[in-house]
C-alpha cells in the first residue's frame, strides 16, 4: 500500500455537506432543492475558503512578525486557471467534496464546470507567475503576488464561417466570483500627470489626477505546507464617483466621466504577448499596480509606522520584476523614498537596487518595452526626472569602469526621447535572469551583452518550471495514481525529482502496459470532452499530435500546417497510399493578438485545412485536424494528458523557454522539437534517444541570417528545390483551402517566399524527415510507451518548486517561514 502524505482535512463528507448547505442558506438564501450547480459552486468555494482562513491569517501574521524576507512577485499577468479543484486539493477536501456534492444531489463535474476560468494573462509569462506563486506557498515561503484584477481578461476566441479568429470580451466578473475578497479599507492612492515644483529646496510632485487602487485578495494555498499566501490584485476606482452638479444639468455622461476614466485603468488586459503597443493606458496600468504594491508592502511590513526605517526594506521584501512590465517600480521606489520619506539619493538608490530583480522572458527585440520619454514626462513627470538622474549616475559609473563612449551610448537607459525599460531593470536591480540556459546565455552573448560584460555577477539563469499539483495531480489523476503506485508514495507531488524512481519501471512490461492504458483512457476522455464542448469526433485510436501555444511566427505553426498539407498532397497525388499512412489526429490551440495580421492568416489557413482534410474521404481516418477555439487552461488540462506527440518546433534562439513542453513531458507525451529554449534541457534530461530532435541550431540560424536568408529571399530556393514543400505551398496559393480563391493567403505565401524571417522553409525538410522516425517508433507501442515513461521519470527537474528553490538560493536569499 503506497504512503499517502497528501493534505487530508479531518472534516467528514457529511460535515462538509452541512457546511455547503449552510452557505447556500445563510449566504445565498437558497435551499438545496432550489440550488443550481452554480450556487453549489459558490457555496463550496466559500466553505473551502473558511477552512483555509486560519492558515491564511497565521501566514500573514508570521510574515510580518517573523524576520523571514518575503518575496513580492510583480506581474502584469497571472493566468491562474479555475480555482475550486486546486483549493480542495490543498485543503485536503477533495474526497469530501465528491461525496458531499453527491449527497446533496449534484454531479461534482457540473459544479466544477460552473466556475468561470479567470483569464488574467496572455500565455507563458502569466501562467508561469501562477505556477510560481503556487510553489512559493507550497514551499512555505512568505510571498505576495501583486497584479491587476482586470474586469475583462484575455478575449474569448471564436471562429467565423471562414475560419477567421473573432474576439469577444471576456466579462468574467459577470458571474459571482467567490475567491476574491475586495478590501476597501486597505486601498492606496495612485496619482498621475501634473507637474513637479521646487518647494524649499525639495522636489514636489503636483499630480493632476488620482485614482483609488482597491486590493482584491485571493488565497494562494500551498500544497502540504500549511501556508496560504496572498495574490493581491488591484482594481481601479474613482474617488469622486459621481458629479451630481453635472448630472443635475442632465449632462449624464459627463457626470460619470471621472468614474469611467478612473476605472478604465483596470478595465482590460492588453492581448499582446510580444509586440508592445506603447499605449498610454498600458503605462498607466503598469504604474497603477506597481505604485499601489510598493505602498502596500510598506504598510504591511511597517504597520502603523509613519517614519519607518526603510533602509531595512530590502531585508523585508524582494520584488521580482516579471519582465519589463513592472519596471517603472524602480523610479517609483526612488520617488517614495526621497519625496515621501526624505531619504537622500544615495541611500534611496542603495535600498532600491537591493530590492528589485529582473526576469527577462523574451529574445524578440520588439518585445522589449521602450517608452517615449514624452509620454513618461506627461504621465509621470517626477519619474522622468528621476530616470534622467539614474542615467547620469549610470553614465558616470560606466565611464569610471572605462567603458567606451560608443558602448555607453548603446547602453543608455534614457536616450533623450525614449526610456529602455530592460536596461533600467538591468542597472536598477541586483540580478537579471533568463528562463532557460540557452536563453540566459543568449541574453549575455547578444541581447544584454554590454551589460553582461560590465556587470557579469548580476547575470544568472533560472530555468522555468510548472506546478505538478495542477498539471499532473489535477489534470491527470490516472497517471498520478499509477506514479504513486509505482513509487509506493505520493511524496513526488512535493518532491518531483522522486519521479526518477520510475526509471527501472520502464523495463517492467506490466508497468509500461498500465502506463499505456492510462494514456489510452485519457485519450478517450479527451475525445468525449471534445465532443461535448466542440462537437468534434476525435478518434482516440489515432496518434494525438498536439500544438498548443500563442500564435506567433517564431513558434512556427506554419511549419506544422505545411507538413500536414504536404502529407495530404502526397496522398491526393497517390505518391503515398492512404493505407500506408499512420492514423494521426493533429490538434491545434492558439490565440493571435488581435492586431497580428499574419498570425490571423495562419489561424484561417489551419481551420480551412481542417475543413478540407476532415471532409475528404481519401484521407478519412488517416489524417484529421482539429482546432478547438478559445485555447485556455481548462483545455490544456484536458488535452495534455491525452497527447502522444507534442510540437515544440520554434526557430532555434527564439523561444525563451516554453513551459508547455515541460507539461507534456511530465504527462508522458514525446516531443518533436528544435534545440531551442528549455527543449535543450528536456532532451538532456530525458535522453536524446527519447526525444525527436530536428532542425538548425541557434548558431546555424545565425549563420543563415548572415547569408541574408530573409533579406535576399533565400527561402525561395528551398521552395524551388523541395517538391514536397513546393506542392504544399502551391496548394495554399492555388485556393485548395479557400474555395478556389487564390488571394486569400497571398500575403502569407508571399511572406514565405520573400522573407520567411523565422526560416520555416529552411527547416521544412529536416522536419519532414524526422516524421518517418516518429511514425516508425509509434508503430511499436511498447517502445513508444517506454520512451514516454522515461520522459516522465526524468522530468522532475521541471517542477516550479525547483525553479523557486533556484530563485531563493541565487536571487532572493530567503526561505520558508520558521
Ligand atoms: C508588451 C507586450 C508583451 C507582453 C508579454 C511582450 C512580452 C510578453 C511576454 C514576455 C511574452 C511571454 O509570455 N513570454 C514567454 O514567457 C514564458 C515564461 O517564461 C516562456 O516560457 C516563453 O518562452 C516566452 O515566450
Amino acid at each position: 500500500m503506497a504512503e499517502i502524505t497528501a493534505p487530508q482535512s479531518p472534516v467528514t463528507a457529511e460535515q462538509f455537506a452541512d457546511e455547503i448547505r449552510e452557505q447556500l442558506k445563510y449566504t445565498q438564501g437558497v435551499t438545496v432543492e432550489q440550488a443550481k450547480p452554480a450556487d453549489v459552486y459558490v457555496a463550496t468555494a466559500t466553505a473551502v475558503r473558511r477552512h483555509l482562513m486560519d492558515s491564511w491569517m497565521k501566514t500573514q501574521t508570521d510574515m510580518v512578525n517573523g524576520n523571514t524576507k518575503a518575496v513580492g512577485y510583480l506581474s502584469a499577468e497571472f493566468l491562474m486557471g479555475k480555482q475550486l479543484e486546486n483549493a480542495l486539493l490543498n485543503a485536503g477536501l477533495t474526497d469530501q467534496f465528491d461525496k458531499a456534492v453527491k449527497a446533496l444531489g449534484f454531479d461534482a463535474q457540473e459544479v466544477i464546470d460552473a466556475e468561470y476560468e479567470p483569464g488574467l494573462g496572455n500565455g507563458g509569462l502569466g501562467r508561469l507567475a501562477a505556477c510560481f506563486i503556487d510553489s512559493l506557498a507550497s514551499l512555505g515561503v512568505p510571498a505576495f503576488g501583486y497584479g491587476i484584477q482586470y474586469k475583462y481578461g484575455i478575449f474569448k476566441q471564436e471562429f467565423d464561417e471562414n475560419g477567421k479568429q473573432v474576439e469577444t470580451p471576456d466579462y468574467w466578473l459577470a458571474n459571482e466570483e467567490p475567491w476574491g475578497h475586495i478590501d476597501y479599507n486597505r486601498d492606496q492612492k495612485v496619482s498621475f500627470g501634473g507637474e513637479v515644483v521646487e518647494e524649499n529646496g525639495k522636489k514636489v510632485w503636483k499630480p493632476a489626477w488620482s485614482v483609488r487602487a482597491v486590493p482584491v485578495d485571493y488565497m494562494v494555498p500551498g500544497y502540504a505546507s500549511g501556508r496560504v499566501n496572498t495574490l493581491r490584485l488591484w482594481t481601479a476606482k474613482s474617488y469622486d464617483e459621481f458629479d451630481l452638479l453635472t448630472f443635475n444639468k442632465s449632462e449624464y455622461l459627463d457626470a460619470v466621466k471621472p468614474q469611467v476614466e478612473a476605472e478604465n485603468i483596470s478595465k482590460i488586459l492588453y492581448p499582446e504577448d510580444s509586440t508592445p503597443q506603447g499605449k498610454a493606458l498600458r503605462l498607466e496600468q503598469q504604474y497603477f499596480f506597481v505604485s499601489a504594491s510598493i505602498h502596500d508592502a510598506i504598510r504591511v511590513f511597517y504597520p502603523g509606522q509613519d517614519k519607518p526605517d526603510l533602509t531595512t526594506f530590502p531585508n523585508k521584501i524582494n520584488f521580482q520584476l516579471n519582465d519589463t512590465h513592472p519596471v517603472i517600480g524602480i523610479p517609483e521606489l526612488m520617488r517614495v523614498l526621497m519625496d515621501e520619506y526624505d531619504y537622500d539619493w544615495d541611500t534611496a538608490w542603495d535600498i532600491t537596487r537591493h530590492t528589485f530583480n529582473y526576469t527577462c522572458h523574451t529574445l524578440l527585440p520588439e518585445a522589449l518595452e521602450v517608452w517615449p520619454s514624452k509620454l513618461i514626462g506627461e504621465l509621470l513627470p517626477r519619474h522622468l526626472e528621476i530616470i534622467e538622474k539614474i542615467q547620469d549616475q549610470f553614465a558616470a559609473e560606466l565611464k569610471a569602469k572605462g567603458i567606451a563612449d560608443g558602448t555607453a551610448k548603446d547602453m543608455a537607459i534614457y536616450t533623450g526621447d525614449a526610456v529602455r525599460m530592460a536596461y533600467l531593470a538591468t542597472y536598477g536591480g541586483s540580478h537579471v535572469n533568463g528562463v532557460a540556459e540557452l536563453h540566459s546565455q543568449l541574453l549575455k552573448d547578444v541581447t544584454l551583452k554590454n551589460f553582461s560584460d560590465a556587470y557579469p555577477d548580476k547575470f544568472t539563469n533560472v530555468t522555468n518550471g510548472v506546478t505538478p499539483r495542477r498539471f499532473i495531480k489535477l489534470a491527470n489523476p490516472r497517471l498520478s495514481d499509477l506514479i504513486t503506485e509505482g513509487l509506493g508514495t505520493d511524496k513526488w507531488l512535493s518532491d518531483l525529482e522522486l519521479l526518477k524512481g520510475l526509471i527501472p519501471l520502464a523495463d517492467d512490461d506490466e508497468f509500461v502496459k498500465k502506463f499505456a492504458a492510462v494514456k489510452q483512457a485519457n485519450k478517450v476522455d479527451f475525445s468525449n470532452f471534445a465532443k461535448r464542448k466542440y462537437g468534434f469526433d476525435i478518434d482516440p485510436n489515432t496518434m494525438i499530435n498536439t500544438m498548443v501555444k500563442r500564435l506567433h511566427e517564431y513558434k512556427r505553426q506554419a511549419l506544422k500546417i505545411l507538413s500536414v498539407i504536404a502529407d495530404y498532397a502526397d496522398i491526393k497525388s497517390g505518391k503515398v497510399s492512404a493505407d500506408d499512412v499512420m492514423p494521426r489526429t493533429i490538434v491545434f490551440g492558439a490565440k493571435a493578438a488581435p492586431g497580428y495580421y499574419l498570425a490571423k492568416q495562419t489561424i484561417q489557413l489551419i481551420n480551412n485545412v481542417a475543413r478540407v482534410v476532415n471532409n475528404d474521404p481519401d484521407v478519412k481516418g488517416k489524417l484529421n485536424v482539429y482546432f478547438p477555439w478559445n485555447y485556455n487552461i481548462e483545455l490544456a488540462q484536458n488535452l495534455i494528458p491525452a497527447t502522444d506527440l507534442d510540437e515544440q518546433i520554434s526557430q532555434a534562439g527564439k523561444e525563451a523557454s516554453g513551459t508547455g513542453n515541460m507539461k507534456f513531458a511530465l504527462n508522458g507525451a514525446l516531443t518533436v522539437g528544435t534545440l531551442d529554449g528549455a527543449n535543450v534541457e528536456i532532451r538532456e534530461r530525458v535522453g536524446a534517444e527519447n526525444f525527436f530532435l530536428f532542425g538548425m541550431t541557434e548558431p546555424e540560424v545565425s549563420a543563415l541570417y548572415a547569408k541574408g536568408y530573409d533579406t535576399k529571399g533565400l527561402s525561395r530556393e528551398y521552395y524551388e528545390k523541395d517538391p514536397q514543400l513546393k506542392a504544399a505551398i502551391d496548394m495554399v496559393a492555388d485556393g485548395t483551402f479557400s474555395d478556389g480563391d487564390k488571394d486569400t493567403y497571398k500575403d502569407l505565401v508571399n511572406d514565405w517566399l520573400t522573407k520567411d524571417y523565422f526560416m520555416t522553409l529552411a527547416d521544412f525538410r529536416a522536419y519532414m524527415d524526422i516524421q518517418a522516425q516518429i511514425e516508425e517508433t509509434y508503430r511499436d507501442p511498447m517502445k513508444w510507451s517506454r520512451m514516454a515513461v522515461l520522459n516522465v521519470a526524468n522530468s522532475g527537474y521541471f517542477s516550479s518548486d525547483r525553479s523557486i528553490e533556484d530563485y531563493l538560493e541565487r536571487i532572493w536569499h530567503t526561505g520558508p517561514l520558521a
